[in-house]
């Protein structure tokens, strides 16, 4: 096959013609994917330059609903205890030690703006007298039943000592910064880094390996699954190009949207950066730099590409739904809250897995606590190690519950690197036991793209084209880590084991099913041949090990209600206790004289159903019921029970 060899003509995987608005692209994967991969494949691509635009945002106003007011805060420990994933220790800095600008200049918070979270009981009353004595007031409610606020402080009041002053009062739990957080991808000039190899394998040496020694095992797992369309990974990011043909058959489609809960119209996401309904990037002003507006559309096509259509590029999990929730704009910082916010909407929305490629050096506790629900809720969390050379954490990688993911590859791949060098530590990627998990591949990596201003500006095209990218990154190996956990959820879902299997489990099959890595001469502390706290991912080697030995026993309902309604039918209500079951099993006795009737299954209701309807009732008779939550290795013997007397 022929290929792109000439590097003064050919700078991108995608070339523009004179026209501009043809774009040809030439793909040869020269070597059968196996059974279910793609083969021999030659893909001549055709785009219309301008096909998508921006919608005009609109302004809202965001009220939590009731569903979101309810949620629970989850106390204490979350059953994991034994993972290193959910073991890891946070410390939360003093606001003292918040420096205003991170080490290259960039803010560290948002200027003027505090979060604050009041003691339960501290009535709406007293917040805002609060508020006001200490001049300043509320811009937002981020959820009123917490008592949690952003708030705006007075001018000329610094942001940690405004922070000091309300962490002193004694009806506020916490008051910190709204932190920003950025992208772990490398400078313009690396994403856009030219084809200049030789080779013609884009993307299978990091799929499948040069060496033993650097392979992922993609092609073998994809003879086992190629993903479910049933799973859906969360991109929290800078917002997804929704309608990429390489990309728009996965993208997430709201099934029950309805405006109760603050989103209005949420149909393929959200943009919490600009809070409209389009999760589309800004494609920036053509002057400011505009080097994010690629970032979520890429990251979206590393895990979740629409794959084995004879286009573009290949995703880790080839039918998983990409939802894209946009927390940043085409420059610049994402606020704590916009991702706080992000990963609640995912919770809410029933996202599987969480991709997270951006970090900061400062923990917050807005975030710690959405990714704890998160985890609660049995939601997979990813996140990039960061690019800075170091061994120090980055967050949320860090945070408890999520997997921190480190890259390899040294030197441009695709001109011909040498197998050590692919298995090798990346020379910007974070390193060390306490920064890393587990390891993905994070130089020239090849996903899906979208131009900016700033690309049109620069003569390459429209912005707004539909286009692929090379990028190197922590960031491109956070997803290729959240697609393997697509694709291990696929499976779970393909042996009837969806849902019986925890995502603590998934988790610690992602941990183990890793290859040990290769020598890194490295010298600096926590570097070396151990510069991670597990290997490099394996894809065979994880699927391989979702099966029936991963079930455990469902946990019971924590507490069951029965009660009778105004049409005379029993309305049976529970608290979910359970992380793993299929469904719920509903049993029904008659009592009577103090002796009950022994218990028969009335009906089964699905996993996310914690309440149930009895219209088969007799009036003037005392029920008793139990609720058991149920998967295939056992229905839970403990049981809540419940009785009511019909009238
Ligand atoms: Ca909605
Ligand atoms: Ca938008
Ligand atoms: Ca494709
Ligand atoms: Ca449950």
């Amino acid at each position: 096959m022929g290929f792109l060899y000439n590097p003064h003509v050919i700078r991108r995987l995608v070339v523009y013609g004179p026209s501009v608005l043809l774009l040809i692209v030439v793909m040869t994967l020269a070597r059968s994917f196996g059974q279910n991969g793609p083969r021999s494949q030659h893909s001549l691509l055709t785009f219309d330059g301008l096909a998508h635009a921006l919608m005009g945002d609109t302004k809202k106003s965001l009220e939590r609903d009731s569903a979101l007011a309810l949620r629970k805060e989850i106390e204490g420990g979350n059953g994991d205890q034994g993972n290193p994933i959910h073991d890891k220790p946070v410390v939360y800095a003093s606001v003292r030690d918040i420096p205003a600008h991170d080490d290259v200049g960039r803010p560290n918070y948002v200027a003027g703006q505090l979060i604050v979270r009041f003691r339960s009981g501290v009535s709406h009353h007293r917040q805002d007298e609060i508020v006001d004595e200490l001049g300043a007031r509320i811009l937002r409610t981020l959820d009123a039943h917490r008592g949690e606020y952003l708030v705006v402080l007075s001018g000329g009041v610094s942001v940690p000592t405004a922070a000091q002053q309300f962490a002193s009062v004694q009806e506020i739990d916490f008051a910190e910064p709204n932190i920003l957080h950025y992208i772990n991808d490398l400078p313009n000039d690396s994403y856009y880094a030219g084809f200049d190899g030789q080779s013609t394998e884009l993307q299978r040496w990091y799929f499948n390996g040069i060496d033993a020694a650097s392979n992922l095992n993609a092609e073998a797992a994809w003879n086992i699954t190629t993903g479910s369309s049933n799973i859906i990974i969360a991109v929290i990011d800078t917002g997804v190009a929704i309608n990429h043909p390489d990309l728009a058959a996965n993208i997430w489609t709201n099934p029950g949207d309805d405006s109760s809960d603050g989103y209005t119209n949420d149909v393929h996401g959200w943009d919490f950066y600009n809070n409209d309904n389009d999760p589309n990037p800004d494609l920036g002003d053509g002057t400011s730099g505009d080097g994010d507006v690629f970032h979520g559309t890429f990251v979206a096509g590393v895990a979740a590409a629409v794959s084995d259509n004879h286009r573009g590029v290949v995703g880790v999990s080839w039918h998983s739904k990409i939802m894209p929730l946009k927390v940043f704009t085409n420059t610049g910082g994402a606020p704590a809250t916009a991702i706080a916010e992000a990963i609640r909407f995912a919770i809410d929305h029933q996202a599987n897995v969480i991709n997270m490629s951006f970090g900061s050096s400062v923990t917050t506790r807005i975030i710690s606590s959405a990714i704890k629900e998160a985890s609660a809720a049995g939601i997979i969390l990813v996140a990039a190690a960061g690019n800075n050379n170091s061994s120090n954490r980055s967050y949320p990688a860090c945070y408890p519950g999520v997997i921190s993911v480190g890259g390899t590859g040294s030197g441009s791949v695709l001109s011909g690197g040498s197998a050590a060098n692919m298995s090798a530590r990346a020379s910007f990627s974070e390193f060390g036991p306490k920064a890393v998990d587990v390891v993905a591949p994070a130089v020239d990596i090849v996903s899906t793209a979208i131009l900016s201003m700033t690309d049109q500006a620069n003569g390459e095209g429209q912005a707004g084209t539909y286009t692929y990218f090379y990028g190197n990154g922590t960031s491109f190996s956070s997803p290729l880590v959240a697609g393997e956990a697509a694709l291990l959820l696929a499976r779970a879902e393909e042996l009837g084991l969806d849902g019986a299997i925890s995502a603590d489990s998934i988790e610690r099959v992602i941990l183990k099913a890793t290859t040990p890595l290769g020598d890194d001469p490295t010298t600096l502390p926590d570097a070396g041949p151990n510069w991670a706290n597990h290997g490099r991912v394996d894809f065979l080697a994880a699927v391989q090990q979702i099966n029936s030995n991963l079930v455990t026993a469902p946990c019971a309902p924590a507490k069951v209600s029965a009660e009778v309604s105004d049409t005379g039918t029993v309305e049976l209500s529970w608290t979910d206790g359970s992380k793993n079951e299929q469904g719920f099993v509903i049993e029904r006795a008659e009592k009577e004289n103090g002796s009950v009737s022994s218990f028969e299954p009335i009906a089964e209701v699905d996993r996310s159903s914690t309440n149930f309807t009895d219209d088969s009732v007799s009036s003037g008779v005392t029920y008793a019921y139990r609720v058991a939550a149920f998967n295939v290795a056992a229905t839970n013997c403990t049981r809540r029970a419940a009785t009511v007397t019909t009238p």
